[in-house]
């Protein structure tokens, strides 16, 4: 007896493959739906830019996804194999050039619109006044020192960088500037006051990240790396914010990690006094 048809197609190879498609795309969608293992909320106003941009970028490019996923699964399954002769297409010249043209418009659009919140970081300085910490990797800790009240950083020589001996920073005890400096392994700063961090490294790549702040900025042996932020909100004693290394910079890199308090003006200048006795 002679087949009906020698090439039955595969029409469950297709209805499987788009129905996967579809359920992979559902699920996806509905992950970053209900916000599951989402970030902390945002404690400055540029980090709220930033998520906004986030968002913007998240909602046109989900679209996307969605629309490209859910028309790939009707391909699939509208243009299955059933036994019939292939058809060469030469494709469409028109819907090339419309799709490089949004593709396009979207990313520089989009690029456009983060300059804001990217400049407010990156290229503006920070404001007069505004208090400096020197934020200081080396694997795998964190240090942080406060000028103190001569306002002044005193110098550093790494000959004389000596952890166990109480001078993981090199302070020059010769140097005046020096006497009143405050070495602290966490970082505190107070609320609504612009904060200038100079960052440093000791040894290899690290980055200073935190999350509430939005912020992460490699920390490079041989530079001094100026970023700034302004903290709106102050965090519960028993709850300060993560400050982890976002570079991997050796083997103890996943424990490299320090802890950031945000104060009133008051609790601060306490911190600060409390540091300094205790150096
Ligand atoms: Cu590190």
């Amino acid at each position: 007896m002679q087949r009906k048809n020698r090439c039955a197609g595969s029409t469950v190879t297709s209805v499987l493959l788009a129905l996967f498609l579809a359920i992979f795309t559902i699920s996806t969608v509905y992950v970053f739906w209900v916000k599951r293992w989402w970030f902390p909320p945002a404690i400055t106003s540029v980090g709220h830019d930033i998520d906004s941009q986030f968002h913007r970028t998240l909602v046109i490019t989900g679209i996307v996804f969605v629309l490209s996923q859910l028309g790939l699964a009707w391909a699939v399954w509208r243009f299955r194999d059933r036994g019939q002769r292939a058809v060469y297409s030469e494709g469409n010249q028109v819907m090339e050039v419309l799709w490089t043209m949004a593709t396009l418009i979207l990313f520089v659009g989009l690029g456009l619109y983060a300059e804001r919140a990217w400049a407010e970081n990156h290229f503006r300085e920070a404001a007069p006044g505004a208090l400096q910490i020197e934020v200081t990797g080396m694997q795998f800790t964190w240090d942080f020192r406060y000028a103190g009240p001569d306002g002044k950083f005193g110098r550093l020589d790494p000959a004389l960088v000596n952890s166990a001996g109480g001078n993981p920073l090199g302070l020059d005890p010769n140097d005046p500037a020096g006497k009143d400096d405050i070495v602290s392994p966490v970082m505190a700063v107070p609320v609504g006051r612009e904060v200038e961090l100079l960052i440093r490294s000791q040894d290899v790549t690290h980055s200073f990240f935190v999350r509430e702040l939005r912020l992460k900025q490699d920390a490079v042996p041989g530079m001094l790396i100026h970023i700034h932020f302004r903290a709106e909100e102050i965090t519960p004693p028993d709850k300060p914010l993560e400050i982890l290394c976002a570079e991997l910079c050796g083997l103890g890199h996943y424990k490299m990690h320090s802890f950031l308090s945000v104060m009133s003006e008051a609790d601060f200048e306490k911190w600060l006094k409390d540091q300094a006795a205790s150096q």
